[in-house]
């Protein structure tokens, strides 16, 4: 029987169907097998499936196809990050609604998957604009409000006049909105927090229990984003007034050195110190340019520092000297207390302040070097700020101690006037869950008039966001001007009240989905505890660079936040975490924007879904850059005809034998393709266990085709089985990579059952052991023979063997034998003379 040339469209379809057909991705909660979550990150329905997506779901469904014949319970899951801005630009495009263009690009994107043969549960899948689902969030919400984790406050915000939006810092470019490029203002607006910063310490602790499942460098970034620092508030009393300042410092040591004062532009005391001078205009000017600058480009080293005297002095506790106080620009409200003691000497930023404005400076950290030689750092010599440790000078008491032990003193000293103690800080802020926009979740709360602030009762969840809504081409939310749904009731006193129409961000909705995916289908809770417990947490976690710190510290956040209102009871979402590399075309990011960009739908056209899956496996592991390549994909195409090949040739020669079920071979080269079989499976297993090495695990497997090519002939008679055997661990343990081409050709063999219902298969040690092996045999060093022996023969035996060979034998007349060194399996050396 032919089997015809592989055409992969068919044969994929086929089995695409008999999986669907057949439910065998399809889980339940089952106690008597470990269980195994793996998830990649869910998508944002733009429309098209990109490489990047192709990669980052090929390396999931191997892990999942991998660990379920690892005898696994294998949950993995696919679904829509499906809220968001660019469903509602299109709709304001083409005057529909977004929920319209997000389904059809849901229903579009969710068939390329198809196409691509992944093994997910499709029952459990979720698009997060849905009711159904978002109706969860809004009882966390609700109940996160109760727990005193939801609060509503008056902030700055980036606001776009054209778009009529808060923007997201990563929104603003160069201070220019990203859509329509106009400047961005900041606008103080009523918005809703999330208070993450209750739990930044056991954010930041719980790192360490991730230490081995998380990349080293995506655990830095969420350190240093929650940025712990130890430092002093400090309290300086201002000339004239009963007013204060109080500042934070990470260095209390230097306060001797401190001699002007830095205020942000929002800092309350500041319309205070100038009301009614004659600096008030000049001041108020200088504040209000400030606070429309976006506040990354505020926060960045590189800003020219710039700043205004208000006219006003504070005293320096310490030195009793007068220091001037300045507004600055690089000063931000949000950290500390936006308010800074400046150290000209020994901080950067104050001293290109301080030298911009002529301001005085004192040194009082002496370098060591310097202190050993009994010199003092000189001003006349520094052209920047000396930061590093060192010893006290001109700070009187405290001169002379080292400036760790000084930090401590000098709070100490502080305390006692009530003037100083020790703090905490940390950069990170709480999180700003408000949007203005329409396409996001609605925030379930009710403004009345007599009552305030009235959470919607749960009764009444979800707050739906209407389906007849009009977008507005001005950009607008329509959610406002919607009558039918902003009027309402006040649940408390039955008053006329009006809804929230700010609508939630969408990060809230990608902080939970993996624990909803554990129970997607229950419309009585968010999911049942035993379906929690018992799937989560996710055992391997997969996904781009880019979430490294904001979507994944929301989801542990929330994690956290859902534990402590009793809806589970993880710690941590994600046990194991893998950011894979960008797919690269000529060297640079494909992207749209670069026109580089490779269609996956065209691969799969021309070459198909396994050649397109085994081509993004093989060409780089999985934490690199890919550079993607015409010839590589060609390349993997061509090794799955040559597989195809093989099977056709042979089948009808080759009995139906499972993986590893030959285990007696006669001859040389029968042995030979045993041992191939047997390191393949050791080789694969190994590369995908412990460091998802897909690339080099498939390069076994083509190492094990090749040897099959090699043998063919001489075993097709004398040892089919051996043929058989080899094929079909080939086809195993390809199977995750290429499962299409490999269930066909399992098929064709004869088998009955499913590959993908296969156990993996173990190799066997003894079989990679060589019955023989060549020794180098020398004579003073040089190669006179090689001598086949048997594996681990003893020494002397091998010994006497190299003895009797004629060229040794030739070489050693007339000589005496001094010494002779064996190396076993490798070398026997004559030293004689
Ligand atoms: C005096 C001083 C002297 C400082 C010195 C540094 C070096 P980290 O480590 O990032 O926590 N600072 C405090 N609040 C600020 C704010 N709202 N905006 C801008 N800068 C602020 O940084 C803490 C240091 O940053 C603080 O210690 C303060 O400057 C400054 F030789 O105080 B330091
Ligand atoms: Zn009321």
């Amino acid at each position: 029987m032919s089997l015809g040339k592989y055409h992969p469209e068919t044969i994929e379809k086929k089995w695409q169907d008999v999986w669907q057909e057949s439910g065998c991705f399809e889980v339940e909660v089952d106690s008597e097998k470990p269980k195994y979550f793996v998830l990649e990150m869910f998508p944002y329905p733009s429309g098209k499936i990109h490489m990047g997506h192709v990669r980052n779901y090929s390396i999931g469904d191997v892990v999942a196809r991998f660990m379920s014949m690892r005898g696994y319970n294998v949950m993995h899951p696919m679904g829509w990050d499906a809220f968001g801005l660019p469903a509602e630009n299109a709709a304001i495009k083409n005057d529909s609604h977004p929920a319209d263009w997000t389904y059809a690009n849901i229903a579009e994107m969710r068939e390329q998957l198809q196409r691509l043969g992944y093994s997910y549960d499709w029952r459990r899948e979720v698009a997060s604009c849905r009711p159904e689902y978002y109706k969860w969030e809004q009882l966390f919400f609700l109940k996160f409000l109760e727990k005193g984790l939801v609060y509503r406050k008056n902030s700055p915000v980036n606001w776009c006049p054209d778009c009529n939006t808060v923007l997201a810092n990563e929104q603003v470019e160069e201070g220019l909105c990203w859509r329509c490029d106009s400047e961005v203002e900041q606008k103080d607006m009523e918005q809703w927090f999330l208070k993450i910063t209750d739990y930044a310490d056991e954010l930041l602790a719980d790192l360490d229990q991730l230490d081995k499942g998380w990349p080293e460098r995506v655990l830095t970034m969420q350190r240093n984003w929650i940025g712990k620092s130890y430092g002093a508030e400090l309290t300086f009393s201002v000339k004239d007034s009963d007013e204060t300042v109080s500042v934070f410092t990470t260095r209390p040591d230097t306060i001797h050195g401190a001699t002007f004062m830095s205020l942000a532009a929002e800092h309350p005391l500041v319309e205070a110190l100038i009301d009614g001078t004659d600096k008030a205009e000049e001041v108020r000017e200088f504040v209000s340019k400030v606070r429309n600058m976006d506040r990354i480009k505020r926060g960045a080293d590189d800003l020219e520092k710039e700043g205004v005297f208000t006219g006003r002095y504070c005293i320096n506790p310490l030195t009793g000297k007068e220091m001037p106080i300045y507004v600055a620009n690089f000063v931000l409200m949000g950290y500390g207390t936006g308010a800074v003691m400046a150290v000209p000497a020994h901080d950067q930023r104050d001293f290109e302040f301080a030298t911009k404005y002529e301001l005085p400076m004192q040194v009082v950290i002496n370098p060591p070097e310097l202190a050993e030689k009994g010199d003092t750092l000189a001003l006349g010599d520094m052209e920047a700020a000396y930061t590093d440790p060192g010893i006290l000078v001109n700070s009187g008491e405290f001169d002379g101690m080292e400036n760790e032990a000084a930090k401590k003193a000098i709070v100490e000293h502080l305390d006692k006037s009530g003037l100083g103690k020790m703090t905490v800080n940390y950069r990170l802020r709480d999180w700003n869950v408000s949007r203005q926009r329409f396409w996001g979740a609605p925030i379930p709360v009710i403004y009345c008039d007599d009552c305030g602030v009235v959470p919607v009762p749960e009764s009444e969840l979800p707050v739906k966001l209407p389906e007849d809504a009009q977008v507005r081409k001005d950009g607008k939310s329509p959610l406002p001007h919607m009558e039918s749904f902003v009027n309402c009731t006040c649940p408390k006193c039955g008053g006329a009240a009006r809804r929230e129409t700010d609508t939630l961000d969408t990060f809230f909705e990608s902080s939970w989905y993996f624990f909803r995916y554990c129970d997607a289908r229950n419309d009585e809770a968010p999911w049942s505890a035993e379906a929690v417990d018992y799937w989560m947490p996710v055992d391997q976690y997969i996904g781009g660079i880019e979430h490294a710190i904001l979507h994944l510290l929301y989801a542990r956040f929330y994690t956290k936040a859902l534990r402590d209102t009793g809806f589970v009871r993880n710690d941590e979402p994600f046990a194991n975490l893998l950011t894979q590399g960008m797919v690269l075309k000529d060297g640079g990011k494909m992207s749209k924007s670069k026109g580089n960009v490779v269609d996956p739908n065209a691969m799969i056209n021309r070459y198909g879904a396994d050649a397109t899956r085994l081509f993004i496996l093989f060409a780089a592991p999985p934490v690199k850059e890919l550079e993607w390549s015409d010839q590589g994909i060609e390349g993997a195409y061509r090794f799955l005809n040559r597989l195809w090949r093989l099977v056709e040739e042979l089948q009808d020669v080759l009995p139906t034998a499972a993986p590893v079920s030959f285990t007696d071979p006669k001859s040389e080269t029968a042995k030979s393709l045993r041992r191939k079989e047997h390191e393949t499976i050791k080789r694969v297993t190994h590369d995908i266990e412990n460091h998802f090495q897909f690339n080099t695990a498939i390069a076994a497997v083509m190492e094990l085709v090749n040897e099959l090519y090699h043998c063919k002939d001489e075993l097709k008679a004398d040892a089919p089985e051996a043929l058989s055997s080899a094929i079909a661990t080939a086809l195993t343990v390809l199977s995750p990579v290429a499962p299409h081409i490999c269930e066909e050709l399992w098929e064709v063999l004869g088998h009955k059952c499913r590959l993908a219902d296969l156990d993996w298969p173990s190799h066997d040690e003894a079989a990679l052991v060589l019955d023989e092996v060549t020794v180098v045999v020398q004579v003073n060093g040089k190669v006179r023979c090689k001598l086949n022996v048997p594996n681990n023969a003893p020494k002397d035996e091998v010994e006497k063997i190299a003895m009797e060979q004629e060229n040794v034998v030739k070489h050693i007349e007339g000589k005496t034998v001094r010494k002779v060194i064996v190396v076993p399996n490798k070398l026997v050396n004559i030293v004689a003379n």
